[in-house]
């Protein structure tokens, strides 16, 4: 199935709105480096927009998503609160996580948001759980795991997948192939030229879509959706996209400079701008506009999160199991 016109304008949006988060992420980050106040190591999702723009523009707000350690674009996608997040990745009280999590452990009950993970694949076999209750109660929801290449080689991936295959339980695994897990190249730590062919090893559909497309995303996305929703169980969606940036802030960039100029020359913002302009969906002047929207939209986030106030010293043990 196509988005329609609507959804495209929106996901262009959505692609705006990750890109300019991370950006002024990585600023506060720098920024908060020697205080310790930034919660967390930070794993831009910059170039990755579209993974989660066109998967997200597929489900309803009480379907599920777990995330990863690059998350961000996960939470913005499927509309969780920018305000929220900025407040969370600087610890504060009114961060959706209460200033407890961090840039990975950002949650949202109520937007279906199951949280980040900073172990590899460690959402993975958590996902498990609102698929199963999901089949249990005789609910359509879904549930989409993300999660990365390198992931896609730890265990807890392959007897997730068994197990959601023989229940047929309504889950969509993403695995976004940026073709690194830090360093090592995909194919020096994948047995298989493509990761999807995963899927025949359950029987299950399986197929590798151009990550840098939202709309091949959504529409390999949709098709699984309306599988698992008709009962039918689990499919994996492999798209390839690629990480502009280090892999985590911490870190030096081990790429070359010819593969960067490649990538950067690949952005998949200004490609899906262009494409949408040349159909006639929207025009130069109204993606400008959004471009506005959008940074007004962030700077007030940050604003938020800056002045907002630490969690109170006193409930440091809220939330944990009374001794
Ligand atoms: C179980 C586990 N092993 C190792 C690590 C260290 N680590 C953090 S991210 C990462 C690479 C993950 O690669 P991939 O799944 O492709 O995700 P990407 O970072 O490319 O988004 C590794 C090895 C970890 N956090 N958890
Ligand atoms: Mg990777």
């Amino acid at each position: 199935m196509k988005p329609t016109d609507e959804q495209m304008k929106e996901m262009l949006q959505t692609m705006l709105t990750i890109r300019s988060f991370e950006e002024t992420a990585c600023a506060l980050y720098m920024d908060n480096w020697e205080s310790g106040n930034f919660l967390g190591a930070l794993h831009s999702y910059e170039g990755q927009e579209a993974v989660a723009t066109g998967a997200c523009a597929c489900l309803r707000q009480d379907d599920y998503v777990f995330s990863t350690h690059r998350g961000h674009g996960h939470f913005i996608a499927k509309g969780g609160e920018v305000k929220a997040m900025f407040a969370e990745l600087l610890g504060k009280e009114a961060g959706c996580s209460r200033g407890r999590g961090g840039s990975m452990h950002m949650f949202d009950s109520e937007k279906g948001l199951m949280g980040g993970n900073g172990i590899v694949g460690g959402g993975i076999p958590l996902a498990l759980g609102p698929a199963f209750a999901a089949s249990y109660r005789g609910t359509d929801q879904v549930t989409v795991s993300f999660f990365g290449d390198g992931a896609s080689s730890q265990g807890v991936f392959h007897e997730s997948f068994n197990l959601a295959a023989l229940w047929d339980l309504p889950l969509i695994f993403v695995c976004e192939n940026n073709r690194y897990a830090v360093g090592t190249p995909a194919s020096e730590g994948i047995s298989v030229p493509n990761v999807s062919v995963r899927a025949a090893g359950y029987g299950c559909p399986g197929v590798t879509v151009d990550g840098d497309d939202p709309v091949a995303v959504y529409e390999a996305v949709s098709e699984a959706v309306g599988h698992a929703r008709a009962g039918n169980g689990p499919s994996l969606i492999e798209a390839v996209t690629h990480r502009h940036s280090t892999h985590c802030m911490v870190m030096r960039e081990g790429r070359e400079k010819a593969e960067l100029d490649e990538i950067n020359a690949h952005d998949p913002i200004p490609r899906f701008e262009q494409y949408l302009e040349e159909n006639g969906i929207i025009s130069a002047d109204e993606a400008q506009t959004l471009r506005g929207e959008v940074s007004q939209l962030i700077e007030e986030a940050v604003a938020f999160g800056e002045n907002a106030p630490f969690p109170d010293a006193a409930t440091v043990a809220d939330g944990l199991w009374a001794s």
